[in-house]
């Protein structure tokens, strides 16, 4: 096992792979920038560099600095948690080189998942259900309007490169597909410097459900269960559960199965999530596979009663994951709490929390690391902590959802409790029958006695 690993990360998710470190007695370098020299995984970690000033290019982007950093405090390992480096296969392999574990996928598996046409054709071969549309990506716009015509509008058309909506356009019908296609095609090329597209069917009102994998060196790969990642705006997540609201036992088994053949088509290793998109029948598509951990994998933790950090701590060191199934009990939730005002359209909110008093009681967890004092940079995202409660079942968890966000007190930045709090009381919510577009195209966050 590991003595060393460095948390190439900051935030909430340094410190929960702090934490589990902690617990299996290995000891933590923490990089910070010059804005995060208050936060807490520098606090809790045993060792900490400052890798350079706030901006993230110049400092959790840096990967000189980084590898610096693991050289001089003599780490083995790295582990990037989310976003930053996570996904980034030059880091991968440069950690490869200088023999330094990468806590995270080889840079054949980034390359394999991350071109999103490539991905789908892999999908294709294994027998993964996938969306019907092109078969890869296409330049030729008349080749793409047949290809259109053929499957039925409306369709959709993605950037390869792409991911969390940039790139993507929505055609409706024939009269539009080209001034789509042309701006699809140059949004990707300046936001990814890769301009290719490729066109399927569009599916109206999906469900986002993903699944949880886990693979071992030896070739064995297993899942945990799903989330529901619907509750979305501007495709931001902002709350996530598990089980989801439609699974039943024997749809959970034929999904499940297919994530473990999407995962087989890498021989992935690690911790990853496969994402589908579920249409009002039910039928499953193959989305994309996310090479890393993600914001919201502590609500699998609750229902499975296991610690994600860990066993992708312990695959990298290359032990084999236990053959027995993981069973699911329970339900939990997880609402994103971001420095935002959700009053005025969601703008972030920096700034000094005069007070920070986090919920407590039975099955409630709060993944933070901030605290009374502390100073949210504007310089990073702004999800500042993570509220994951879990019940017996789903009415169980809200209520005690809307009992913690009732409890918790920040002072001195809005916050989106009070959306969260709406949340709770939707009937629409409450019923679970909701798809992707309910956050966007009807609920309707009501701003209370604020000025
Ligand atoms: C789709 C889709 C409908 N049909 N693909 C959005 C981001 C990227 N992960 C894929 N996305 C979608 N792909 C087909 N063929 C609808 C979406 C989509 C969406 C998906 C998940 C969560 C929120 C979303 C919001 C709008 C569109």
């Amino acid at each position: 096992m590991f003595k060393k690993i460095l948390i190439a990360n900051r935030g909430e998710i340094a410190l929960r792979v702090i934490r589990t470190c902690r617990e299996m007695g290995i000891r933590t370098v923490a990089v910070y920038s010059t804005a995060d020299a208050e936060s807490l995984h520098v606090r809790f970690a045993d060792e900490a560099v400052c890798i350079g000033p706030p901006a993230s290019k110049d400092s959790y982007l840096k990967v000189q600095r980084i590898l610096a950093a693991a050289e001089i405090t003599n780490a083995e390992a790295i582990h990037p948690g989310y976003g930053f480096l996570a996904e980034n296969a030059e880091f991968s392999r440069i950690c490869q080189e200088h023999n330094i574990k990468f806590i995270g996928p080889s840079p054949e598996m980034i390359g394999a998942m991350g071109d999103k046409s490539t991905a789908k054709d892999n999908m294709i071969k294994f027998g993964v259900p996938v969306v019907p549309g092109s078969d890869g990506t296409i330049s030729d716009l008349k080749e793409a309007e047949a290809i259109a015509k053929d499957i039925g509008y409306p369709v959709i058309i993605k950037a390869t490169a792409g991911g969390g909506g940039r790139g993507m356009r929505i055609v409706k019908e024939p009269a539009d597909f080209k001034r789509m296609f042309d701006s699809a095609r140059s949004e990707a090329g300046s936001a990814f410097g890769n301009p290719e597209v490729y066109v399927e069917k569009f599916i109206e009102n999906p469900r986002h459900v993903e699944f949880q994998i886990l693979g071992d060196r030896h070739g064995y790969i297993t899942h945990l269960g799903e989330r529901d990642c619907s509750m979305q705006r501007r495709h931001q997540k902002i709350l996530e559960e598990s089980p989801s609201p439609v699974m039943e036992p024997e749809l959970r088994e034929k999904m499940g199965q297919a994530a473990i053949r999407a995962a087989e088509t890498v021989q992935y290793e690690g911790a990853g999530t496969v994402e589908f998109l579920v249409d009002k029948d039910l039928n499953f598509y193959f989305m994309e596979m996310n090479t890393r951990i993600q914001v919201e994998h502590p609500v699998t933790e609750e229902v499975t009663f296991t610690d994600l950090i860990r066993y992708q701590i312990e695959v990298a060191a290359g032990a084999p994951l236990s053959r027995k199934p993981f069973k699911m009990r329970g339900h939990a939730i997880e609402c994103r709490i971001n420095a935002e005002d959700p009053a005025h359209n969601f703008r972030p909110s920096a700034g000094k929390i005069d007070v920070f008093h986090v919920p407590g009681g039975r099955s409630v967890r709060v993944d933070t690391h901030v605290y009374s004092g502390y100073r949210v940079p504007p310089f990073y995202d702004s999800m500042i902590a993570k509220l994951i409660v879990s019940g017996s079942n789903r009415t169980e968890a809200i209520a005690r959802m809307k009992r913690a966000l009732e409890e918790f007190i920040i002072e001195g930045i809005k916050t989106t409790i009070p959306y969260h709090i709406q949340l709770m009381d939707d009937p629409t919510f409450i019923s679970g029958d909701f798809n992707t577009h309910f956050l966007e195209k009807q609920f309707k966050f009501i701003p209370k006695d604020t000025p």
